[in-house]
């Protein structure tokens, strides 16, 4: 049996990036076939066939099935993993409660699409932002599903802060290992490297050795970096992370199904984990076992870590505040 994956925005930029890395095997593996579903609305519907023309040029052994639509029964029908990419960007003069109304004009109906359509036990990530609220807002919208299966992707920013701390340290990106983001993916996220490790030893006394002012450092370099690291690839490239992006959502679907060797971030449903307000969809330090996330818990916070993941899913509770007032939830 193949897997069904939905990726919604397949038009877009992400999408193209995503579409024929999981036809090639990277997200399930090389001996799980794949139908995908690209899903669309009108405007983008083009692009999405002809990406559909390139996957049938790949001649792609894993693609048994291509389907291009801009309905979201069609879309999500059957559905096993659900990629939910397309979004409203931010347009000129747009406010925030107006970002977060058009979106919730969109992931609403989708978590109800997917409630009403996929397959039980399907998993759906979010990268459309805002990630974590849209997320909260399809789970929320998706009666009979249980909200652990909406996830938001942060995953990107746990690979931009291993990414910057494998350059400060001069160290293989591989042996630099749980450094989780906890938050909301935006400025406000917290990049930890509190129990992160490189080659087995702590991060912080290898930036001890580099650094005269680790605080400093980690305060007015690194988490600014790795918190704007979406602005710089825009002043840099003249266009937003992409190929970067469907990386990440790879990484993320594919260890949620088959599980992690350590930990890793993902925007999950809180239970009140760390202080976390219930409900919110925060990212957290996680593992993936038996095809679940799970929160790894028991870890120490310092009043500096404190404050920051309280900052930042203070900025969560207030997205939540203004859905609800649009009478969204
Ligand atoms: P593009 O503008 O290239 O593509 C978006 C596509 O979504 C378009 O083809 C559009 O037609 C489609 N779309 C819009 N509304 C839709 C709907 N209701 N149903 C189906 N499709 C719909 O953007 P792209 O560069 O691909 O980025 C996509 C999203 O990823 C944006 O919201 C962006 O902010 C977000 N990102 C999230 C990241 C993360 O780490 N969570 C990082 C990268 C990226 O910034």
């Amino acid at each position: 049996m193949a897997t069904t994956i939905t990726i919604t925005g397949a038009g877009g930029q992400i999408g193209y990036a995503l579409l024929f890395r999981i036809a090639a095997g990277d997200m399930l593996g090389p001996d799980e076939k794949v139908r995908l579903r690209l899903l669309e609305i009108p405007q983008g519907l083009g692009a999405a066939e002809g990406a559909a023309l390139e996957l049938q040029d790949g001649a792609f052994d894993l693609l048994e099935h291509v389907e291009v639509t801009d309905d979201a029964a069609t879309g999500f029908d059957g559905c096993d993993i659900a990629l939910l990419v397309g979004a409203r960007p931010r347009g000129p003069g747009m406010e925030r409660a107006d970002l977060l109304a058009a979106n919730a004009g969109i992931f609403g109906p989708q978590g109800r699409a997917i409630a009403e359509n996929a397959n039980p036990g399907v998993r759906v990530t979010v990268v459309g932002n805002p990630a974590n609220t849209n997320a909260l807002i399809a789970a929320a919208s998706a009666d009979g599903v249980p909200a652990e299966r909406f996830t938001a992707l942060t995953r990107l920013d746990e690979n931009r802060a291993r990414a910057q701390l494998s350059v400060a340290l001069g160290a293989p990106i591989t042996g630099i290992r749980r450094v989780p983001i906890w938050g909301n993916h935006s400025a406000t996220q917290f990049p930890d490297v509190t129990h992160a490790t490189v080659d087995g030893r702590p991060v912080l006394d290898a930036l001890a050795e580099r650094f005269d002012d680790v605080q400093g450092w980690l305060d007015q370099t690194f988490i600014p970096r790795v918190a704007k690291r979406g602005a710089e690839i825009i002043e840099v490239r003249g266009s937003s992370s992409v190929a970067s992006a469907a990386n990440a959502t790879i990484e993320h679907t594919r260890d949620w199904v088959r599980g992690t060797d350590d930990w890793t971030s993902a925007g999950v449903v809180s239970h009140g984990e760390y202080g976390v307000p219930e409900g919110l969809v925060s990212s957290f330090p996680v593992r993936a076992v038996d095809g679940e996330w799970r929160i790894v818990e028991g870890l120490e916070l310092s009043d500096w870590a404190r404050s920051r993941i309280d900052a930042s899913v203070a900025e969560l509770a207030c997205e939540r505040e203004a859905v609800r007032a649009l009478g969204v939830l």
